[in-house]
């Protein structure tokens, strides 16, 4: 088959995508500076095996009914029709919301799906369950962002405007002296933002301020983390220290007389507290550079020669989202915060305070004047909701207390779970813990694409088409190109739009109008583009008609060159620009969270030492980060992450000094273990990683050899087969997956085949049996 090239865009890139003789050309986006290598996990997706092709049913709920069960993830599949998986869904859904209510259904279905801004697969997810069944069990706050979330709100007001809308690369570039980056500024990471990304310009912007003369600092335990455009220089951490190296570099800065008191008396409360804690006016202890170095392992001298780098100069602080996907998360980020602040920067041109600053292609970019609207979403009449990592814990443990933001609440009974667009057995940690959990459910529905791991859990699976199969939009708040998704094949097999799955069984719950509001998805896109185009009318912006605009492929958006504004508005004046904290400043001490009570995230910033520390059985640390050759898990069957791997393994990478002593060499297969599980993976031996550290990267999907154990063995290299699944501190509750503690060994003997994109068994025949209703109706 041969179709001309259609414009389409993903979260790692605008492209033109056309099809000669059934192979797919990709050709990125023309306007991209620097194209992500990312785009060629498409080439061969379209028609991989691991796609499903029709609905499925788990054997076991189709014979046994709902119910909790111990086979979910090992047990076969039985293909049906649409009509027969229509029906089954649509009969639980309406069974468990008559015999429990809405309370009893979790419709968070966390994940990043796909680039287009209609078939955004959570937010159908969200409008179904509140037009049908008037609402669900939601979560809060993210995986990528779930400390800071919470904490920056109570520190400076907003975390959108330190973050997304914090000071821009373009000021950078020009203004800063000195980059201090807390988890570094890796190009793997920028790479990517939900919605779109059609120009990757950090990598210029880098270059740019490197030969201007701005200093680079990158702390982190990977060297990687910084790009090689920085020239800049590299300070080796041990993992999870970054609070107590601030610290440290706070008391440098205090002892000389550095701080910049005029600043912080002025824009900020509680730096009286800040200094009486690191002096050790309460507990006799201090925390001085050479109290920081016991715990970072960098060494006294060099702390101090940092602060004095630091001092004096136009300084941008940035701290990773990575580093606060870990224990007692908050305080980096509270922290880095208040670094900047005792150095005087924040409101500066090209100073301050950058939070995930090249964590994600959003960041440092300027904003659209308007945007494209999101799909409403209705209103949810179930007020329960857990912070998203707590997943495991509410299935666990119905109805127990948990603590979050300063409340205390209670997790709710939930009987069905309702996924799409996500995947839980990549992005959760402790796997074998979360397969217990998905256990305990009456029913799990998931829409997917590919038999991913979480598809492989499912009791009912929908086979949903992928991005190139239909027709959307793509676009970002912070990214000035707004694209036509054009469709260029047809879907795989049987799959469908979520939008065309959700209006099937919206029809059959006779909620077919509420969830629709009778358009088809092609009058969504229309519809959604005159809400646009009406307020750029109000704002005198010329935008074309929707059919031009498709025609084109492409439209150009406006932007406001604010990034930063929330600082330096206070800076220029606090009585008329306070921030939205209760003093109106930075807080440095903040009485909201001290009256909280909670010991895990006192009212300022502190070290508090994880309970995963290194022992003779665990020696390792292990960075589980992003991954460099695709997004997430989103495509690991695709060219590029493949070709990435070896021998079908997931590589991770250690330092000689680590490898020797174990009889380690480059291109072994090792085990890496825990109390958690095992994984195995290919091995690369680097001096790019501080010795003590062990890196894997996420994404690599989920393949136990032996699914039912406690300690399960992953053939293909899952890091989160050995996180720890536990909430950050009370106050936040967000995932702490970045680090965990392992040993690692040679493989001996033959490694077993990974067996991640073959297809779950199909079983030939259909049972049906036992008491349930699902069965009947198929019979
Ligand atoms: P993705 O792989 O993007 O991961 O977790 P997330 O669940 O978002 O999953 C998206 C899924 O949606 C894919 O399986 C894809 O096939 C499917 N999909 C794509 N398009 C569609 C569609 O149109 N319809 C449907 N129904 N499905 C679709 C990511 C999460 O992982 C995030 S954001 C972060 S930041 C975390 N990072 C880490 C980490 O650093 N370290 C650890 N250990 N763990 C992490 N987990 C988190």
């Amino acid at each position: 088959m041969t179709v001309k090239p259609r414009t389409h865009s993903a979260h790692w890139g605008a492209f033109s995508a056309e099809l000669q003789d059934d192979k797919l050309l990709i050709t990125p986006f023309a306007g991209d500076p620097d194209p992500s290598p990312l785009l060629n996990n498409f080439v061969n997706a379209l028609r991989h095996p691991v796609r499903i092709a029709t609905p499925m049913v788990r054997r076991g709920w189709l014979e046994n009914g709902p119910g909790p069960d111990d086979r979910r993830g090992m047990d076969e599949y039985i293909a049906i029709s649409w009509p027969q998986a229509i029906e089954l869904a649509a009969g639980e859904l309406s069974r468990v919301a008559a015999e429990f209510g809405p309370q009893a259904v979790f419709g968070g279905s966390y994940g990043w799906s796909s680039a287009g801004r209609f078939h955004h697969a959570q937010s159908q997810v969200h409008r179904f369950l509140n037009t049908t069944i008037g609402g669900y069990v939601r979560s809060v706050n993210s995986y990528s962002s779930g400390a800071a979330s919470v904490i920056l709100p109570h520190i400076v007001g907003d975390m959108n405007e330190i973050a997304r809308r914090g000071v821009s690369w373009e000021e950078i570039a020009e203004h800063s002296q000195l980059v201090l980056s807390f988890g570094g500024l890796a190009l793997k990471n920028s790479q990517v933002a939900s919605g779109g990304l059609s120009e990757h310009t950090e990598r210029g912007f880098i270059q740019q301020a490197a030969r201007r003369g701005t200093q680079f600092i990158s702390v982190s335990p990977l060297q990687t983390d910084l790009p090689q455009e920085a020239q800049g220089e590299w300070l080796a951490i041990r993992p999870g220290t970054d609070a107590a190296l601030i610290l440290g570099l706070l008391h440098v800065l205090v002892s000389k007389q550095w701080s910049d008191e005029a600043f912080l008396a002025r824009y900020c409360v509680g730096w009286d507290k800040m200094v009486a804690y690191l002096q050790g006016k309460e507990d006799g202890l201090v925390r001085d550079a050479a109290w920081a170095a016991d715990i970072c392992g960098i060494d006294a001298a060099r702390i101090s020669a940092l602060a004095t780098e630091l001092y004096g100069k136009r300084v941008m602080i940035t701290v990773a989202h990575a580093l606060q996907r870990a224990e007692h998360g908050e305080q980096p980020v509270w922290l880095g915060l208040v670094l900047a602040a005792a150095l005087g920067q924040p409101g500066l041109p090209g100073g301050g305070y950058g939070y995930a600053l090249g964590a994600l292609g959003h960041y440092g970019k300027h904003h659209n004047q308007v945007s494209f609207p999101a799909l409403p979403q209705g209103k949810n009449g179930v007020e329960a909701f857990i912070p998203v990592a707590r997943i495991a814990d509410m299935l666990l443990h119905p109805g127990e207390a948990f603590r979050y933001n300063g409340q205390t609440r209670h997790y709710p009974t939930v009987k069905l779970a309702w996924w799409a667009g996500g995947n839980p057995f990549h992005h959760h940690q402790h796997l074998a813990r979360l397969r217990q959990a998905f256990n305990r459910l009456d029913t799990l529905i998931v829409h997917e694409v590919a038999w991913t791991a979480t598809a492989r859990h499912a009791d009912i699976v929908l086979p949903a088409t992928m991005t190139l199969e239909r027709e959307d939009v793509g676009g970002a708040p912070t990214d000035r190109h707004l694209f036509a998704m054009q469709q260029l094949a047809e879907p795989y097999g049987q799959a469908r739009d979520d939008y065309a799955i959700f209006s099937e069984l919206a029809k059959k719950l006779g909620r077919e109008q509420a969830f629709t509001e009778g358009r088809t998805a092609r009058q969504w896109l229309e519809h959604l583009y005159q809400q646009m185009q009406e307020k750029c009318q109000q704002q005198q912006i010329p935008v074309p008609d929707f059919d031009t605009f498709w025609q084109q492929g492409q439209l150009t958006l406006p932007q406001l060159k604010d990034g930063g504004r929330l600082l330096r508005q206070l800076r220029r004046d606090p009585e008329r620009y306070p921030l939205p904290t209760p003093s109106g400043k930075i807080e440095i001490f903040s009485q909201t969270i001290a009256d909280f009570n909670d010991a895990d995230c006192p009212g300022h910033a502190v070290w508090l030492t994880p309970q995963q520390q290194p022992d003779a059985k665990h020696p390792l640390y292990l960075i589980a980060n992003q991954p460099a050759s695709r997004l997430h898990s989103q495509l690991d069957y695709g060219q590029h992450s493949v070709n990435q791997k070896r021998d079908g393994r997931e590589v991770c990478r250690m330092h000689p000094q680590d490898a020797a002593p174990r009889g380690i060499v480059d291109g072994d297969t090792v085990k890496i273990s825990n109390a958690r599980g095992a994984v195995l993976a290919s091995v690369e031996i680097s001096e790019q990683i501080m010795a003590g550290v062990i890196q894997l990267p996420t994404g690599a999907w989920y393949d136990p050899q032996d699914p039912q154990a406690a300690q399960p063995l992953c053939r293909h290299g899952n890091p989160n087969v050995l996180t720890l699944d536990i909430g950050t501190s009370s106050l936040a509750q967000g995932c702490c997956g970045q680090i965990t503690l392992v040993e690692i060994a040679r493989y001996q003997g033959t490694p077993p085949q990974v067996r991640a994109f073959e297809p779950p068994t199909i079983g030939d025949r259909l049972v049906v049996g036992g008491n349930r209703k699902g069965g009947e109706a198929l019979g």
